[in-house]
């Protein structure tokens, strides 16, 4: 497994994920004057296929053999039926009542070659951006995709466009991160067998194209053409696997107008910061008026590293957005100009905390926040990367000498393997499910300490261990949860992706140092609380979020930095029924795949 094959054949030989897969969107309009419903049809079919970067041939898994994989379009307010393999999972759709794609080992077994999977995703209020991935170890470094969400008939975005209120989109932008000699399962098997990092990425990519400041990369390098006087609608996902990133267009300022989705007040930014998982929606005045017959820019993504005492890629990734037709007609082939002013340094943490403190939701008549005021649970949980002994019977070689683990509250999370957590819980309610997982998640870190002092490992008083197991919460039907999100300083701080499947929530507070449960309640925004599905923590801070646990089902939570939740930075929160029917988590699907 995991060899890097020469071609296509061979490849499908090696993975065995030759998977034929239908997505079937039954598509029922809420307006009772548009019941008839449509139905649209996507094929997937994950194959590998032998691109070229970096001056390096390799052969990548993808759906549809395209990468970035196909754009996925839709309007709001449906219902829709996927068929979906157990590779792909839909990204932070807020699948009401599960089972839904969801990641293996957690909703579902990996379903086997030549299987499909059936089940269904009932979508609620997201309108902007979301994107598939792959939830199967590193494979979403090349599975992934966008999934447009327009608003639903007879209505509009909630904001102006320049001129006129026709809308002009921009192809969607993905930034991601190519590897150019290795295979990804091979650096996430390495890692697993050394307990060593994982390599840095050699480049930031977008829409899978490293750019023209990388050798043998002019060629492929994404073009973006705009007409000057139109304003467009961008769309950018970070689908990175290992680093937040900044983003900027030259000559341009962004207007943010949505995250994750969810239509956020606008506001002007020279950059963007966006956390694996995030999305961003942004409105692009094509009006360069300084420009002086420049008509070519540079779109450029460079990597945020908010801990700079580990190897991290330091590069950065360009497109090129040209004007189609300047004042003086045809564009000359100049060199792009580069965001050389607006584009942050690679370690500028102001930079990224100045933008994400920014994010407010609309707040509107048609678009109001529901954030609860109070809250019937609140989780403190610690985010912590630790290391562990190496096996006896297994050699390791991470920092000293060791294997490197993580954690949330201590409690380092363990797949179970015989049957799925989902499957666990609904078919064995009656306490069997011990064996497969325990619910005693801590509400609270175990141990208190300094969490955010550097020195806290080198006074001795805190050991870098974790424990390991199968540890999920469950929650009560509708109640009011906070969960804050605490960095620690153990092995070193470092901002966080952390990602909530089956929910949006509210980023209600976030701030540096420790959370302060008596004092910083107090000063929660719950008037304008960005909603989101993955929320950036501050590096050696804390983050608070809301939501109601009205979503009966089984939902993973993780770091989306993929190596975190590999090492275990995970748990998984059991929402339970409601009383009435439709409170009630779906039953899983007949075919769901065995483990
Ligand atoms: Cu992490």
């Amino acid at each position: 497994m995991g060899a890097v094959a020469d071609t296509p054949a061979a490849a499908v030989l090696l993975r065995l994920l030759q998977l034929a897969v239908f997505l079937a969107f039954g598509v029922a309009a809420v307006c009772p004057a548009a019941q008839a419903s449509t139905v649209h049809h996507y094929h997937f079919l994950v194959k590998r296929v032998s691109v070229t970067r970096l001056c390096r041939q390799k052969s990548i898994l993808t759906v549809n053999g395209q990468f970035p994989g196909p754009t996925i379009r839709w309007f709001v307010q449906i219902m829709s039926q996927p068929i979906v393999h157990g590779v792909v999972g839909v990204h932070a759709l807020m699948a009401r009542r599960g089972p839904a794609a969801e990641p293996e080992y957690i909703t579902q077994c990996p379903i086997q070659p030549g299987a499909s999977f059936a089940y269904r995703v009932i979508l609620s209020q997201e309108e902007g951006t979301l994107w598939w991935h792959a939830h199967t170890g590193f494979d979403r470094a090349t599975v992934h995709g966008v999934i447009v969400i327009h608003p639903s008939r007879g209505t509009t975005f909630p904001f102006q466009f320049h001129k006129n209120q026709r809308v002009e989109e921009l192809p969607p932008i993905i930034l991601g991160e190519w590897w150019r000699d290795d295979d990804v399962t091979d650096l996430l098997e390495e890692t697993k067998r050394t307990g060593r990092d994982v390599k840095p990425s050699d480049a930031n990519t977008i829409n899978g194209e490293p750019g023209d400041l990388f050798p043998c990369s002019s060629r492929g390098t994404s073009v973006v053409a705009v007409e000057r006087g139109k304003t467009y609608l961008l769309r950018l996902i970070n689908a990175g696997l290992t680093n937040h990133m900044f983003f900027a267009v030259a000559g341009h300022r962004l207007m943010v107008v949505a995250t994750d989705a969810r239509y956020t007040k606008p506001f002007a930014a020279d950059h963007v910061m966006v956390a694996p998982g995030q999305t961003v929606d942004a409105l692009l005045d094509a009006d360069d008026r300084s420009a002086r017959g420049q008509c070519r820019y540079y779109m450029a993504a460079r990597t945020f590293v908010s801990d700079t005492t580990v190897p991290f890629n330091n590069s950065t990734a360009t497109a090129v957005l040209e004007y189609t037709r300047t004042r003086r007609g045809t564009p000359r082939r100049r060199p792009p100009v580069f965001p050389t002013a607006t584009l942050p340094a690679m370690n500028d943490i102001g930079a990224a905390e100045a933008y994400t403190a920014r994010l407010r939701s609309l707040a509107s008549e048609e678009h109001p926040v529901d954030v609860p005021a109070r809250v019937d649970e609140r989780l403190v949980v610690t985010m912590t990367v630790n290391l562990l002994p190496c096996a006896a019977n297994a050699p390791c070689s991470g920092p000293g000498g060791a294997r490197l683990a993580a954690s949330l509250n201590n409690a380092s999370f363990v797949n179970p393997s015989a049957v799925d957590v989902l499957r666990a819980y609904y078919f064995r309610r009656s306490g069997s499910a011990r064996g497969v997982y325990e619910a005693d998640f801590p509400d609270h870190p175990p141990s208190v300490f300094n969490f955010t002092d550097p020195g806290v490992r080198s006074s001795g008083l805190v050991g870098a261990a974790t424990e390991r197991g199968t540890r999920v919460k469950v929650l009560e039907h509708g109640a009011a949860i906070e969960v804050v999100f605490q960095d620690t300083a153990v092995l070193g701080t470092v901002s966080h992706p952390m990602h909530l499947h089956g929910f949006s929530f509210y980023v209600v507070g976030r701030g540096l140092g420790n959370f302060d449960e008596r004092r910083d309640p107090a000063r929660y925004n719950l008037a304008d609380p960005p909603l989101q599905n993955t929320v950036a923590v501050p590096k050696g801070g804390w983050t608070a979020i809301r939501f109601r646990a009205d979503n009966p089902a089984v939902w993973f939570v993780h770091c989306h930095f993929d190596r975190h939740m590999v090492w275990g930075m995970d748990t998984v929160f059991i929402v339970k029924d409601g009383k009435t029917p439709d409170a009630k988590m779906m039953r899983p699907p007949w075919n769901m795949p065995q483990c």
